[in-house]
């Protein structure tokens, strides 16, 4: 096996001079730069397969919402988890070793810092978007895994989310557990039985468009539509933005980055006034709807009015089912959450708020520690976990009376419909579907339940954003020094006003966020706040 690696990691040199970090989505960087680290990418997912006896593990390539020209790679854990914080610094550690003989040196001590027993079975899962350098970078992943002995299984093309699915269901099959078939067609059959049993019966209005990013959600969705009760029965959806055959399209003028960042709806959007809209990322893990208002103004409803929205309708089901006392509903979010969100879900849902930094794994901890936990980054990127206790009260529960036992069953139909490994595009749109037929309500009534404070988002290029350290969910500074006392001095001028800085983990740069009163003082408050950053 040493030959093997030695071997292999020769076949893809590392570029001279680049330092890898496998950061909040993986390794991600331009596509040309990122075949050595695919190898080692492929030795690590053996070894941590080891170290969990033979657990498959998932390795995923995509670049997600990043241009066509990017990809990058990130690592699964058994139950479709992000990987451990421990093993993303190994990651990084490896990605970083200059040849053959110290990635060699490297695996071992690695295999001998967790005792891994290098002839146990390695078990590893991977699949891909669509873009071109795919292809390559698989087969760079291949080298690294052969080369360390794994058994290999590849999906091919699949979402981010659909491959999350597949690593629990391989981990979970023939046990109390199992979460589902690990196929494509497993996949389509779970979803879109749940989606049926969840409708009970309810008609969405009107119909769907869904901007697929060019990406892999596109073939993705129209396959999913074949496993959906027919459109004169339940939804009408509309496929838009699903040309994968031109990968330079990816992301293009289109996808949920673009509609969330842009405020506004692809330029080919040919959609009218209350159209129901939304957009996917390139790899379909992230969400977001959004149409025109009868005045033709663009309208967004981002992950927080997601979180919101699925927040309330669980909460009325648990509540019309009976389960109101021993089951209670939390909501996480990030600072990036609009304040009137927050506010609407802590005073008039009454539930309970947290706050965790950027980046899913965190939302996703946060969420695992409540009975239901509804998590959303206000980009669209979430979903909603149940404990395990959650579910053993929601399957033994008997219903008192026919009302109970309808909230039950659409409860439990939710549980299926909602993709408990990760935010998945697919099941939340769906499930964003199910609350607004239950609701009867259109955009426009989802849209006033509150009213967002105005807000502006900032990119600022400084010299060096390591020094920019945060505290309290990343909502405060505390490096440089006296930098949060100029933020607070300025915050204090405008009224509801909340602004915070912080080094972004996927680019070179520090995100400054500001809203307040009014969109003149939001504005201001951001540009005054990106100044005291420079
Ligand atoms: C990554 C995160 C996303 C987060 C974004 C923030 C995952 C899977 N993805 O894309 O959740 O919102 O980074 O980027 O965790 P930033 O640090 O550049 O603001
Ligand atoms: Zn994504």
């Amino acid at each position: 096996m040493s030959n093997a690696i030695v071997d292999a990691v020769q076949k893809h040199p590392a570029p001279e001079g680049l330092k890898y970090t496998y950061g909040t989505a993986g390794f991600r960087t331009k596509a040309d730069v990122l075949d050595s680290v695919l190898t080692r990418v492929g030795l690590v997912a053996a070894l941590r397969s080891r170290s969990l006896k033979g657990k498959w593990i998932g390795v995923m390539i995509t670049a997600s919402h990043n241009p066509p020209e990017d990809n990058g790679v990130k690592l699964v854990e058994p139950l479709g988890n992000m990987l451990q914080e421990e093993w993303e610094v190994l990651s990084t550690d490896m990605a970083n070793k200059a040849n053959g003989d110290e990635v060699l040196q490297y695996y071992n001590e690695i295999a001998s810092k967790y005792k891994i027993d290098l002839d146990a079975p390695a078990r590893v899962v991977v699949a891909r978007d669509t873009r071109a350098s795919g292809a390559r970078l698989l087969g760079c992943v291949q080298d690294g895994l052969k080369a360390a002995g794994a058994e290999v299984k590849d999906y091919g093309f699949l979402t981010t989310p659909q491959l999350h699915y597949m690593v629990r269901c391989l981990n979970t099959e023939g046990t109390k557990d199992a979460y589902g078939t690990p196929t494509e067609k497993g996949y389509y059959e779970k979803f879109g039985a749940a989606f049926k049993t969840a409708l009970k019966g309810k008609k969405p209005q009107g119909s769907l468009t869904v901007d697929c990013a060019n990406g892999v959600g596109g073939p993705k969705l129209v396959e999913l539509i074949k496993y959906l009760p027919p459109k004169e029965e339940a939804l009408e959806i509309h496929v838009v933005n699903d040309n994968v055959i031109k990968p330079e399209s990816l992301n293009v003028d289109c996808g949920a980055d673009f509609v969330k960042t842009n405020q506004r709806a692809p330029p080919s959007s040919k959609t009218g006034p209350g159209d129901r809209c939304c957009s996917l990322d390139g790899d379909a893990d992230r969400v977001v709807f959004y149409f025109k208002d009868q005045s033709n103004v663009f309208r967004l409803l981002d992950g927080d009015r997601i979180a919101t929205l699925v927040a309330s309708f669980l909460g009325d089901q648990v509540r019309s089912a009976g389960l109101a006392d021993s089951i209670k509903i939390g909501v996480v979010q990030t600072a990036y959450a609009n304040g009137a969100a927050t506010q609407y879900v802590e005073q008039h849902l009454k539930l309970k708020v947290d706050c965790t930094p950027t980046g899913v794994k965190h939302l996703h901890h946060a969420a695992e520690k409540l009975d239901i936990g509804v998590y959303f980054e206000a980009n669209g990127h979430g979903t909603v976990i149940f404990s395990p206790d959650t579910l053993d009260t929601i399957a033994k529960y008997e219903p008192k009376n026919p009302g109970q036992a309808d909230a039950l069953s659409v409860l439990r139909a939710c549980i299926d419909l909602i993709n408990q490994s990760v935010g998945d595009a697919l099941s939340d749109a769906l499930l964003v579907e199910v609350v607004l037929a239950h609701k009867s309500w259109t955009t426009q009534e989802w849209l006033s339940t509150y009213t967002d404070l105005p807000n502006r988002l900032l990119k600022v290029l400084v010299s060096d954003r390591t020094i920019f350290k945060t505290t309290d969910a990343e909502r405060r500074l505390t490096s440089p020094e006296g930098l949060q006392k100029q933020i607070d001095a300025e915050v204090s001028k405008v009224r509801q006003g909340r602004s915070f800085a912080r080094a972004s983990g996927t680019e070179d740069a520090v995100r400054v966020y500001a809203e307040a009163a009014t969109k003149a003082e939001a504005e201001d408050l951001a540009r005054k706040v990106a100044e005291l950053v420079k």
